[in-house]
């Protein structure tokens, strides 16, 4: 059975362009820096987020944990929301393998950490505190809505860090989803971050990879760690090759998406066993609850049900769902999940 995957955009499978990419792609051995595609992506990455270098990772949790590694020493803190995708989902490996101490201060519902939360998290110059090195942000913050962060907060997050002497770094996972939302150019969004991770292999459809973004200083530290980590990869240029299709056919693409969004949400609110978040869909997320009459179903037997039927959903909770667009998603998709939906409820 062919099915209609809401679970995420990580789902979505290399386009016909980016197979043909990968097998013309010419390559070298990337570990002595000698793989003209990953060269050529890397630099591609670094202007169209404003930065001076790039580096291509495996992942985007390799970015993420690349990139604190980068700014932290072993004991040394990073100030993070209690909902980011670092703290919940990527298996602790900054304090696993960087001994670095994460300072969790709440998320607000956009996704965004108070100013003065990030103040009161400041550690103090006294040597029995760890020292607070950076703080990291995520746009679109994934479990707050997918909430597209502004320019005009990352910028105050980072002028306070700089004050201060840390830097900050931005999980930017879906960051030109969030550009494509707010109607900036995404190296605004990320002018005064020191770091930036991004994702080639959400909704842009590449396969496998995420690029660090950041000065060339930066970027070279960060090449070192990705070495310790055994992420410094020989031939990455096929994988390289459909990051560059992703990045010149893809990104001006992704408010369609959000557009989806908007209509399968608009069609999910009108089944009477939903309740949809306020505001959803911010990009290409949307999150919902079942309705308490429809207790005792769960989420879980719910998408058992959608699975059945051709459709598959996250399951966010015992009550919640997280439906995600992407390029594979059409229309017709959109009509078939609604009416599954309404058959199962
Ligand atoms: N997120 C995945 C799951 O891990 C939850 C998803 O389906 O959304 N930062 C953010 C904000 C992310 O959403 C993700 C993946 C990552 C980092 C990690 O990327 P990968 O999966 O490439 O390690």
């Amino acid at each position: 059975m062919e099915f209609i995957d809401l679970r995420s955009d990580t789902v979505t499978k290399p386009t016909p362009a980016m197979r043909q990419a990968m097998a013309q792609a010419e390559v070298g051995d990337d570990v002595y820096g000698e793989d003209p595609t990953v060269n050529s992506l890397q630099e591609m990455a670094a202007k169209m987020l404003g930065k001076e270098a790039g580096l291509f990772v495996a992942s985007g949790t390799m970015g993420n944990l690349t990139s604190i590694l980068a700014h932290c020493g072993r004991g040394d803190e990073v100030i993070l929301g209690d909902k980011a995708h670092t703290v919940i989902f990527e298996a602790g490996g900054i304090s696993a393998l960087g001994g670095v101490h994460s300072r969790q201060i709440p998320n607000l519902p956009d996704g965004t950490l108070a100013l003065d939360a990030i103040e009161a998290a400041i550690r103090p110059d006294d040597a029995h505190q760890p020292v607070t090195r950076l703080v990291a942000l995520e746009n679109t913050h994934n479990r707050c809505g997918g909430s597209a962060i502004s320019v005009a907060y990352t910028r105050s997050v980072g002028e306070l860090a700089h004050q201060r002497g840390f830097s900050l770094h931005m999980d930017g996972a879906r960051i030109f989803n969030a550009a494509a939302a707010l109607g900036v150019p995404a190296k605004e969004l990320v002018a005064t971050t020191d770091s930036v991770t991004f994702c080639l292999s959400k909704g842009l459809c590449a396969p496998v990879g995420s690029v660090i973004c950041g000065t060339k200083e930066f970027i070279a530290r960060a090449h070192r760690i990705r070495k310790q980590l055994g992420g410094g990869m020989r031939q990455a240029g096929v994988l390289a090759a459909a990051g560059i299709v992703a990045l010149e056919t893809m990104v001006e693409r992704l408010a369609e998406d959000h557009a989806r969004a908007r209509r399968l949400a608009e069609g999910l609110g009108g089944i009477p066993g939903l309740i949809l978040d306020p505001g959803t869909p911010q990009t290409n997320m949307i999150f919902m609850s079942l309705a308490p009459a429809t207790a005792p179903l769960t989420a879980a037997q719910v998408a058992q049900r959608l699975t059945e039927r051709g459709v598959r959903v996250g399951v966010a909770g015992s009550n919640r769902f997280r439906l995600v667009t992407h390029y594979w998603i059409d229309d017709r998709a959109v009509d078939q999940a609604i009416a599954a939906f309404a058959q199962v409820l």
